[in-house]
């Protein structure tokens, strides 16, 4: 049954009887895979070919995950045997017609980028299964979303569990474990944000009794900073100025920040949730300098606190034609950054 809305219109239980039939499986997700991308990709890979593995001299896997965009620095540590193609930027999309396709934390075709096109002929055989509020319902003919779940992998978790017929994901292999732990770990912040409920702790706590190693993991995904960040990040801090009462707080970074201190875009990750410590502060913004073919840019990313009177980010990322969550959306403005910074001050009023 396919439905025109991005709601649900299969269970898992038939998502695992369509793997189970199928004799070769693509498994992609968004572009720039995060934690939850990569996790909920290579635990899905590694529970199909397991499932397939029934006999001693076992079954070459059916099943590969494909991704796209600038791998995550970890990758490497991770991703064990699993067969898996980071497709890079001048690596063209391998001419495969799998059975089966299935999408993992997306459904939107903006997010699926390069794979958009391959996988658009193949909608009646390309399933989703994604926790996010927003998707493209002609994506895929079956999709389970459950925006309850605060990562991909809570709902990998249970597929795993019905292919591998185990009673509870503690019964899981460590192999599928890590990287499940992987995607709920870092989707919740490391269990801070606002989405960790009962069923995450539940969940953390039988994959660990799987054999997760959760410090090991922990420093495996997050102590791989290279000086250059730090000294980003000091830069990025002296700038904090605060607006609107001490409520907001902007960061701003220039192109010259990043030639100085020998930082690479991708080194600005996490230092706009920075000044939410401060007590004061409600919304944490960071501007960043963007110099593109169409011109100069500001690329604005925001933060909002969870409780009362939260302030709804989106609503105002929205009116600069971005988008995101309540809590972290952003949006660029063709503008330098010191006009970007007051039409973002204007609009959080
Ligand atoms: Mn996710």
């Amino acid at each position: 049954m396919t439905t025109d809305t991005w709601e649900t219109n299969a269970t898992l239980a038939e998502v695992a009887n369509r793997i189970a039939r199928a004799s070769s499986i693509v498994v992609l997700t968004h572009v720039k895979p995060d934690g939850d991308a990569v996790g909920s990709s290579l635990a899905l890979v590694r529970a199909i070919a397991q499932s397939r593995r029934t006999t001693p001299s076992g079954v070459a896997c059916p099943a590969e995950a494909w991704f796209t965009g600038p791998m995550p620095m970890w990758f490497g540590s991770i991703h064990r045997d699993t067969k898996a193609r980071p497709l890079g930027p001048d690596q063209s999309i391998p001419p495969l017609d799998p059975d089966l396709v299935v999408i993992v934390d997306t459904g939107s075709w903006s997010q699926l980028d390069r794979f958009a096109d391959w996988v658009k002929p193949k909608q009646e055989k390309t399933i989703v299964i994604d926790h996010h509020r927003q998707g493209d319902p002609d994506v895929s003919a079956l999709r389970v979303v459950d925006t309850s779940a605060a990562s991909a992998t809570e709902l990998i978790a249970e597929l795993a569990c019905l292919l591998l017929k185990c009673a509870s994901p503690a019964e899981l292999d460590e192999s599928i474990a890590e990287p499940l732990y992987m995607g709920l770990a870092t989707d919740t912040g490391w269990f801070k944000h606002s989405n960790v409920t009962p069923r995450v702790f539940r969940l953390a706590a039988d994959l660990l009794e799987a054999g997760v190693k959760h410090e090991e993991l922990f420093l495996n995904i997050e102590s791989r900073d290279r000086p250059a960040r730090l000294r980003l990040m000091a830069r990025s801090l002296s700038t904090i100025d605060f607006a609107l009462g001490g409520t907001v707080a902007i960061q701003c970074l220039q192109q010259s920040d990043f030639e100085e201190t020998g930082a690479a875009p991708q080194d600005i990750g996490g230092f706009v949730d920075l000044a939410r410590s401060i007590e004061q502060v409600r919304v944490s913004v960071l501007l960043t300098e963007m110099h593109t073919p169409d011109g100069m840019l500001t690329k604005v990313s925001m933060r909002s606190k969870g409780g009362p009177n939260m302030v709804d980010v989106n609503i105002v990322a929205n009116t600069f034609g971005g988008g995101g969550h309540a809590q972290a959306a952003g949006a660029r403005i063709a503008l330098p950054i010191a006009e970007a910074k007051a039409k973002i001050i204007e609009a959080l009023q």
